[in-house]
């Protein structure tokens, strides 16, 4: 069974493990001791996200694979889709008691996919409410939830025309030069705003307009956010709702798949920004 009830079944199971994910974190807050596949400190809590949405997302009917930044190799859960998850999304954010999220992409393809073959994206945002954003044929939901149950709050949401913020990721003086530009060029309309949770930050662009980055950096021209699992899924969540996303030069939708945890330069926002941001790399 692939189709509408299993994009449905899936959100559901996230949205249901939101008040397990949530009641995890207030005791694990230290390292793990263990990195991830792309080299970077775990905490417990990334772990037991991690786990959790393996066995919920793993349980679902039309799942076949579960894949997740948090594991070196996908794993085979039956026939279906390949879903893949960012379980804790900014999760050095945890220490701070700052915002942070989960990032599902529902893709009808093996993975390493290509962007097109998402059936569906979403993520959810731990603030100060449990909101969900999800994208499916075409347009995006907006959703609370309590006890793990979802209310739509906005069954059409769309980037505001009228762009104000802006957050970049990296140490600026890492930034190559075209990027610096960049952004000396937009800060003079539009105002940062950084949380360094990527679902932070990107659904302050989704609610306000603007443009949120993790870009190419000097020591890292792949910059650090993961395709399959980060980049893809936002991306296709912004272009549904009448952004853009890019890798640079074109639609992080369209970046070659080459490994399940290969990193790109992603840039997301309302449609201009974007435009003059890939003319300010040419
Ligand atoms: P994580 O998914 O391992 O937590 O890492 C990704 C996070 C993103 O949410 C965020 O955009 C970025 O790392 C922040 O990095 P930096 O602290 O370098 O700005
Ligand atoms: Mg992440």
């Amino acid at each position: 069974m692939t189709g509408t009830d299993t994009v449905a079944a899936i959100r559901a199971a996230v949205a249901g493990a939101t008040p397990d994910i949530r009641a995890g974190l207030p005791g694990r807050r230290e390292q793990a001791g263990t990195e991830n596949p792309s080299g970077e400190r775990r905490l417990a809590a990334d772990e037991y996200a991690d786990e959790l949405l393996a066995e919920r997302l793993g349980a679902v009917d039309g799942v076949g694979t579960y894949a997740s930044e948090e594991r070196e190799a996908v794993v085979d859960t039956g026939e279906g889709y390949a879903v893949a998850v960012d379980p804790l999304d900014g999760s050095s954010n945890l220490k701070p008691n700052n915002v942070m999220g989960t990032i599902v992409g529902v893709y009808d393809a093996d993975l390493p996919a290509s962007g097109r073959d998402l059936v569906a994206a979403g993520y959810v945002l731990y603030g100060p409410i449990t909101t969900m954003a999800f994208a499916h044929e075409g347009s995006v939901t907006e959703y609370l939830i309590e006890n793990g149950e979802p209310t739509v709050l906005n069954g059409d949401v769309t980037l505001p025309d009228d762009p104000t913020v802006y957050g970049f990721g990296g140490r600026v003086p890492d930034w190559p030069a075209d990027v610096a530009a960049y952004v000396d060029e937009v800060e003079s309309a539009l105002k940062l705003r950084y949380g360094g949770a990527m679902i932070g930050d990107v659904n302050q662009v989704l609610t306000y307009g603007g443009v949120f980055a993790y870009p190419a950096l000097q020591s890292a021209p792949e910059g650090k956010l993961r395709l399959q699992f980060e980049c893809n899924p936002v991306g296709y969540v912004i272009e549904c709702a009448g952004g853009r996303s890019s890798d640079g030069s074109g639609s992080v939708l369209d970046v070659d798949p080459t490994a399940l945890h290969q990193r790109t330069p992603v840039y997301l926002g309302n449609e201009g920004l974007i435009d003059r941001l890939e003319a300010a790399l040419d």
